[in-house]
């Protein structure tokens, strides 16, 4: 059984989590982590920026936002069945940070629902030159956010700090 799953077990109700960000922030890496409970290399699949995995009691759906102009459009199928949101930056790319910072605004504006919860997980934080923390929590207004929300660092190749991450995650679910 995959390590998410196992966290999702004890609970009654189904849920839907969407993991969405930039396309090479780590989404599919992560996912495969958290299925296998170790680092896979991922193929990116060329015109396809969305995967869903369908779990017993648990619907995770996969976005690459990159490109995407109409937010509003896209979010309309998963809006209101959404429970939490994963936002994966890659934190070594200072190229994309406004780019990321952009899609991330878009993404939480489109949410009409403020009981969802929000993971902004900072990937990749086993490379050097990383984008400090503290610059994401103000450039990302994240004090503004009407949501619950947590930051974390992590890196899906070594798996550092995706254990914590869902595990607040998960455990928001059961409040
Ligand atoms: P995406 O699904 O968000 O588009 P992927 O991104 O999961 O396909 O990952 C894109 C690339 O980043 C992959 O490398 C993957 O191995 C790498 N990657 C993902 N997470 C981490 C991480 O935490 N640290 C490091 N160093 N690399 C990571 P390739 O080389 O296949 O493009
Ligand atoms: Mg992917």
């Amino acid at each position: 059984m995959s390590f998410l799953l196992s966290l999702f077990k004890s609970r009654t109700r189904n849920a839907d989590i969407t993991i969405c960000g930039l396309d090479d922030a780590g989404k599919t890496t992560i996912l495969r982590f958290l299925e296998t409970g170790h680092f896979n290399e991922t193929t990116p699949t060329m015109g396809v920026n969305r995967e869903t995995l369908h779990l017993p009691g648990l619907q995770i759906n996969v976005f690459d936002l990159a490109g995407q102009e109409d937010f509003r459009n896209m979010w309309h199928s998963v809006n209101e069945k959404s429970d939490g949101i994963v936002f994966v930056v890659d934190r070594s790319n200072a190229m994309r940070f406004n780019e990321a910072k952009y899609v991330f605004q878009q993404t939480t504006n489109a949410q009409l629902d403020n009981d969802v919860i929000v993971l902004i997980i900072l990937n990749k934080s086993d490379l050097p030159d990383l984008i400090d923390k503290s610059q994401f929590i103000n450039e990302f207004d994240l004090h503004s956010l009407p949501f619950k929300w947590a930051i974390f660092d992590t890196s899906a190749k070594t798996g550092e700090g995706i254990f914590d991450a869902f595990k607040w995650f998960v455990d928001e679910f059961m409040r």
